[in-house]
């Protein structure tokens, strides 16, 4: 037995960090590296990326979003330019200092996000009203270098992402953009990862400081740790205003454009494993799978062509129907060896043919998250599995649904948000949205203000720990 095809040591109910790393390992999701907080991305981590990539993609480019690229380095000077933005990060910036022996004239950064090198060349870019509105996307690495415990995909040096960067002649076009991206997001998370997601707007302290107001869609992971899922940033003019964003509205006068930007992550992968996993290994929704279905004939001396020849019929029928399905016939391992091996990878379903089946012209379908076994008749499989991997897909969100449901609790009074905090829930509870209140209830119970939600009532009452006119109901929770 290879060492990567060992099972899973430690439960996930037991200690989910370790469980975590080593669900990411032996599935061969992931390898790390001599630098702290820069993993490899394996073929079939990166498969499940290219799939969120290839949705999100259509969508925005049938909002007329269109792909670029710019450089990953940026010199200091345009980084330092809007100084509201950079304040607060600047410690995380990785800088180029020499190029082979000698030193640079001026220190080059390594993109932690693009906004400035964007709007440099939008300074350029736009000079009249028919210039706009400019939607430009690029899917790209950034680098932040953090110096906290890295947890791969959820917090590292380096990761993947897209960053939306967007400019309107008008506020309202602006406003409308951020909302329209936030549901895609949303829709990313629930209906491909099925991990569901809180809607809302940021607090104050809580948003982008380039921002004029940040959005986000928000999740809480079975760790008991909140993570930001994607964010929708409307930028006012305040970067339009500090890189000299200027042009000619229609009546010839100068104008600054309203901006957005918007992002989601690997760390959207991060979540999504976290949620579906179990203590056998991967489980991942079909919708993003690698692998929907392997066939594992179960062979003996006596009729083993015959199984395998029907073992191969189909696998190959299912692949016509779209099901990205593999064989399994290696015959140095046996069936139950090959069950775990698929169980700690991820296939979402196996299906089983042995002779006994054969004789009754059926395979045996299992489903990865339920162990659910399913005699389906060998010329109704194409039909069946498609259907197995739609309620599979549905399932997950249900039940990841229910989940966080159990793990959201509204707290009434201060007593009981501490008491919450401490089980690592999801609070609810009314919020003055202060800066200083924000900082006092992290300080004092390690829980952050994640977003206001927009689903959530009408602020009624006193801030849960200051006391003060409530001007919202916040979510809140420990945080990666
Ligand atoms: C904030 C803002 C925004 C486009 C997104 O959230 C989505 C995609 N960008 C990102 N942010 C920074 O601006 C930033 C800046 C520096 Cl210099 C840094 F080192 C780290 C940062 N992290 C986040």
């Amino acid at each position: 037995m290879s060492k990567t095809t060992q099972g899973i040591t430690v439960k996930k109910s037991e200690n989910i960090s370790e469980w975590y790393v080593q669900v990411l390992q032996k599935a061969e999701l992931i390898e790390y590296t001599d630098v702290s907080g820069c993993i490899i991305y394996r073929p079939r981590l990166y498969a499940m990326w290219e799939e969120i990539k290839k949705w999100f993609d259509e969508e925005i480019k049938k909002l007329g979003v269109e792909n670029a690229y710019f450089p990953l380095f940026i010199p200091k000077r345009l980084l330092e330019k809007e100084a509201e933005h950079v304040q607060g990060f600047a410690p995380e910036v990785a800088w180029v200092m020499r190029g082979g022996r000698s030193e640079l004239k001026e220190e080059i950064a390594v993109r932690p996000t693009s906004e400035t090198v964007i709007y440099d060349a939008y300074a350029k870019w736009i000079q009249s009203h028919r210039d706009l509105p400019i939607k430009i996307n690029q899917w790209v690495n950034v680098v932040r270098w953090e110096f906290k415990h890295p947890t791969p995909l959820i917090r590292g040096r380096e990761f993947l992402w897209q960053e939306g960067h967007t400019a309107f002649a008008t506020k309202k076009e602006a406003e409308e953009e951020v909302q329209i991206i936030l549901e895609l997001y949303r829709r990313v998370f629930e209906e491909l990862l099925a991990v569901p997601v809180i809607k809302g707007i940021k607090a104050p302290s809580e948003k982008f400081a380039g921002a004029d107001y940040s959005t986000s869609v928000e999740t809480l992971t079975p760790s008991g740790k909140a993570v930001q899922a994607a964010t929708s940033h409307h930028l006012g003019q305040n970067f339009a205003k500090a890189f000299e964003i200027e042009y000619q509205d229609e009546s010839g006068k100068k104008a600054n454009p309203y901006q957005n930007s918007w992002g989601i992550s690997t760390r959207s992968l991060g979540a999504m494993i976290l949620y579906h996993s179990d203590d056998k290994g991967l489980v991942v929704p079909p919708r993003v799978a690698p692998l929907h279905a392997v066939v594992i004939p179960i062979t003996f001396d006596k009729n083993k062509n015959k199984v395998l020849r029907e073992a191969k019929k189909i696998t190959k029928t299912l692949e016509e129907e779209g099901v990205k399905v593999l064989l399994d016939d290696r015959d140095h391992y046996t069936p139950g060896w090959k069950f775990n091996e698929w169980e700690l990878k991820g296939a979402c379903i196996r299906i089983e043919l042995g002779p006994k089946d054969l004789e009754k012209e059926q395979a045996i379908a299992v489903r990865r998250d339920t162990g659910k076994k399913t005699p389906v008749k060998l010329n109704e499989l194409s039909k069946k599995i498609p259907k197995m991997l739609d309620k599979m897909q549905k399932d997950l969100l249900s039940s990841a649904k229910e989940w966080l449901d159990s793990q959201s609790v509204e707290a009434k009074s201060w007593t009981e948000f501490q008491k919450a905090a401490k089980e690592k829930k999801l609070i609810w509870a009314q919020f003055c949205t202060k800066d200083a209140c924000a900082s006092s209830i992290h300080e004092e119970s390690g829980a952050k203000s994640l977003n206001l939600p927009y689903s959530a009532k009408k602020p009624k009452g006193n801030c849960i720990k200051c006391k003060n006119k409530s001007k919202a109901v916040g979510i809140f929770a420990k945080s990666y």
